[in-house]
């Protein structure tokens, strides 16, 4: 997909392609059905050593538009917070491994003209995905350079046509007890629910995310599709998406429920306003040793500042 991206291997056995890779899965797969020696023997041996999905591993040396280097692609999907997998965010990849993201579909409606439920196959040929690199600050103070895939949110809000009513939009990610096994913790909310004002979720740097480093987004990272709102703290960026309703009143959401004091609707990046328990005035960027400062809007004011124009940050954080 990108240019940007070359598979480079990290084993000598994984520099097949990945799509000559797959077929060889396959391949394999016939080959075990026909209990063929010879067949079998056609075979590199290295190839049945291999765990079920290794294949090879993007790298990139692309960086954000400040010159940061992306993050790689196993800091990406090793190191996550999805609290329906668990609150370990090294545990959430290998928990995640199974999940499964197709079929999908995500509901559109509430205060709109045109409410559709749309699979994610219908999304990407209506809103082709563009390649977006994006520094995503956590609130906890960790941040990355992520190589998203993605359209904007507002190609998709066009299409159904909010009426003049909705001022806001509210998005679910799915509930699955079955798959998810954090979600039998009773202390959660679920589902995880967030919100954007109308104008917030119609800027252009507000995108439903569906790739990550060239290929589909992990289950670990939102997969099939989340919300990427670069310029707010990482909570606001909702996986795994199931729903999209547009309101006239703001939305709760999971954060702000379990502790309004801590995390308002809001949520931009402010380096001014520390969380009640610890400090916002820098952040630890995965992958690098010495702590950098955070960046007001996560460095992306140009774009987004103007949407609170006449607004206490401070109050509405
Ligand atoms: N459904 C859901 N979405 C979520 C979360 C979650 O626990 N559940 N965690 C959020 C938080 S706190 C962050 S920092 C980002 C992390 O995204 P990443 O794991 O892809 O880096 O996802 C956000 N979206
Ligand atoms: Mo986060």
């Amino acid at each position: 997909m990108s240019h940007l991206y070359k598979s480079v291997p990290v084993r000598s056995s994984e520099i097949t392609p990945k799509q000559v890779y797959l077929s060889r899965r396959d391949f394999m797969k016939a080959a075990t059905l026909a209990t063929s020696a010879a067949l079998l023997a056609a075979c590199a041996p290295s190839v049945t050593a291999q765990p079920q999905d290794a294949g090879p591993v993007p790298t990139s040396n692309a960086t954000d538009e400040l010159g940061d280097m992306v993050n790689t692609y196993s800091d990406i999907t090793t190191y996550n917070n999805y609290y329906e997998f668990s609150t370990d965010k090294q545990s959430v990849a290998s928990l995640a491994k199974d999940f499964k993201t197709t079929p999908w579909t995500v509901e559109v409606g509430g205060l709109v003209n045109k409410p559709k439920t749309y699979g994610v196959e219908d999304l990407l040929k209506l809103f082709p995905p563009e390649e977006r690199i994006y520094r995503l600050r956590c609130v906890e103070a960790w941040s990355m350079v992520i190589p998203w895939e993605g359209f904007m949110l507002s190609k998709l809000l066009k299409a159904v046509e909010p009426t003049s009513d909705a001022k806001y939009v509210r998005f679910e990610t799915l509930l699955d007890k079955k798959q998810m096994p954090g979600t039998s913790s009773p202390f959660y909310p679920w589902p995880y629910q967030e919100g954007l004002r109308l104008d917030e979720a119609m800027n252009d740097l507000t995108i439903l995310a569906t790739g990550l480093y060239g290929e589909d987004l992990p289950a670990q990272d939102g997969g099939p599709i989340r919300l990427v709102v670069p310029w707010k703290y990482g909570f606001k960026s909702i996986k795994a998406i199931i729903k999209i309703e547009l309101t006239s009143e703001q939305p709760a959401t999971m954060w702000s429920s379990i502790a309004p004091n801590e995390y308002g609707f809001y949520a931009n990046v402010n380096p001014g306003v520390d969380h009640p328990r610890w400090s916002q005035v820098s952040e630890r960027r995965i992958g690098e040793i010495s702590r950098r400062g955070t960046l007001l809007f996560n460095g992306y004011g140009d774009q987004v500042a103007h949407l609170y124009d006449g607004m206490d940050l401070t109050k509405n954080y």
